[in-house]
């Protein structure tokens, strides 16, 4: 009996999201189901493309109960990353919010129904969603994340969280990512409550909070920075923050009003948490992100000195690796850099070399290079992140070329999600390099300061 199935039974009247309990949902997704079978019968993966909806949540579990692969999209890229990313994955059916693929109203309003027959248990090798990263190579990686990978995350989230029936968890992260995701299936095998709102409005959170209706709360620092101040009477569990580089500022911010402040550290290619802690349990620890979840195993690679070096992980959340690639055998490299204390803190000194990540957003500076590359005005170019009070880190392009800035930006902003935009140009006569050529990207920033 999958999940769903056995909540539906268990708990029929208890809300699992929105207005809809278990039940409900059950029955929803197992009529959506019949009328997604027309669709999907001949695919093996399909997409979704959606901002946060009940729909989506229904139409992911449909797929899910159906044993199909899912690709998750994020609605903030352009049509020509869409556009790549189907074609690479050989996705040839897109569900959505609104008319640009097959509507979700289309297949609720389609009467052909099929009767079929639905996974009783989810298949723990079974591929159940897909979700593509960014990568230094400039061209997206595909990760994988099987029924295995969930089974384990579920238990080991619920072990460093605790679980209350009362637990209702606001879901302002996307569902296109794992931080957003992972909500939904936590409380699916919790047997617990979920709200799901279309995106991050501040007075809708603000009220939320304020009227204690959520207790657990999932959130990128980026927008926690703009609601904290205002946060009053507050009935939180649990406030998992994670996804982006955490300013010490706001983790006091968040002791002295005693909001619960769980820091966490983990990615897609892990099913999200790896490492979590309770910052009011260990003040001491602050600067930490945290211990490993159950059966998480972290190790320091070629480490320093001091101690830090590069953090591998290895649990069974891993991925098998990403698709199209070599499987990993043991410890996955983060390529992130930091230390373990002696007490099994682990500490992220830097984020894997040229990452750039705004507001809770990837961004490969490769990517945005190679595009202006293909340019042939674009002489030289390094985009390089660069702190930023509202996202934390922005994009800031130091250029030789003979384009002036709003050929640039018009060039860049069909190709490229408005999120990874150069938020600055910087005209160089020519960049400085290294005598083999390569780019002192380091250099630049401290040698061009922007503000
Ligand atoms: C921060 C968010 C909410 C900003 O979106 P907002 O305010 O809704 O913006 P819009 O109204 O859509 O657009 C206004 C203008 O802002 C630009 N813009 C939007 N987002 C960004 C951005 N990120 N960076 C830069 N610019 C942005 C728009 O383009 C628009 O521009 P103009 O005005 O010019 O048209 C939104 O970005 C957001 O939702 N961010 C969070 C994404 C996220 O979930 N990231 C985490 C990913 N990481 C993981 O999944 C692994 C870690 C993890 O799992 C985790 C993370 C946190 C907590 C828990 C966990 C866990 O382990 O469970
Ligand atoms: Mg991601
Ligand atoms: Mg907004
Ligand atoms: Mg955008």
């Amino acid at each position: 009996m999958n999940w769903l199935e056995k909540q539906s039974i268990e708990k029929p009247d208890k809300k699992f999201f929105n207005s809809l309990t278990f039940k409900e949902v059950y029955e929803r997704v197992t009529d959506l189901a019949k009328r997604l079978y027309l669709y999907v019968k001949n695919q093996r993966r399909v997409a979704l493309y959606s901002n946060n909806s009940v729909d989506v949540a229904l139409f992911f579990l449909a797929l899910q109960v159906m044993q199909i692969e899912v690709l998750m999209l994020n609605t903030r890229l352009t049509d020509e990353e869409i556009t790549e990313q189907l074609k690479t994955l050989n996705i040839k059916v897109v569900f959505s919010q609104n008319k640009k693929f097959i509507s979700f109203q289309e297949v609720y309003q389609s009467d052909q129904k099929q009767d079929i027959k639905l996974a009783g248990e989810f298949n723990p090798e079974q591929i159940a969603v897909i979700m593509n990263t960014s990568a230094t190579t400039g061209k997206f990686k595909s990760v994988p994340l099987r029924w295995k990978q969930f089974y384990a995350h579920v238990e080991a989230s619920q072990k460093s969280v605790g679980i209350n029936e009362e637990d209702n968890w606001l879901m302002v992260l996307p569902m296109y990512h794992i931080s957003g995701l992972t909500i939904l299936l936590r409380s699916l095998y919790n047997g617990t409550a979920v709200t799901i709102v279309d995106k991050f409005n501040e007075e809708q959170v603000l009220k939320l909070i304020g009227d204690a209706a959520i207790n657990m709360l999932s959130i990128v620092p980026t927008m926690l920075n703009r609601i904290i101040d205002r946060i009053e009477r507050h009935n939180l569990r649990v406030v998992l923050v994670g996804g982006e580089f955490i300013p010490e500022p706001l983790v006091e911010k968040c002791l002295r009003k005693n909001i619960p402040i769980y820091k966490t550290y983990g990615m897609t290619e892990t099913t999200s948490q790896s490492v979590t802690f309770c910052v009011f349990n260990y003040p001491e620890k602050i600067d930490s992100v945290g211990v490993p979840l159950e059966e998480v195993r972290i190790s320091i690679k070629n480490p320093d000195e001091d101690g830090a070096g590069e953090v591998l992980i290895k649990s069974p959340m891993l991925m098998d690796g990403y698709l199209g690639m070599e499987t990993i055998s043991g410890f996955f490299n983060t390529e992130d850099i930091g230390y373990l204390d002696e007490d099994g803190f682990l500490y992220i000194l830097d984020r894997r070399e040229n990452i750039i990540i705004s507001g809770g957003e990837n961004i490969y500076p490769q990517e945005i290079e190679n595009i202006l590359y293909a340019h042939s005005e674009i002489f030289e170019c390094a985009v390089i992140g660069m702190e930023d009070k509202k996202w934390g880190q922005v994009p800031v392009l130091f250029v030789v070329s003979s384009l002036n800035e709003d050929a640039i930006y018009k060039y860049l902003v069909k190709k490229i999600a408005k999120y990874k935009l150069p938020q600055k140009i910087v005209y160089l006569d020519e960049l400085p390099k290294n005598p083999s050529g390569k780019i002192l990207k380091k250099d630049l920033l401290k040698r061009y300061y922007v503000d």
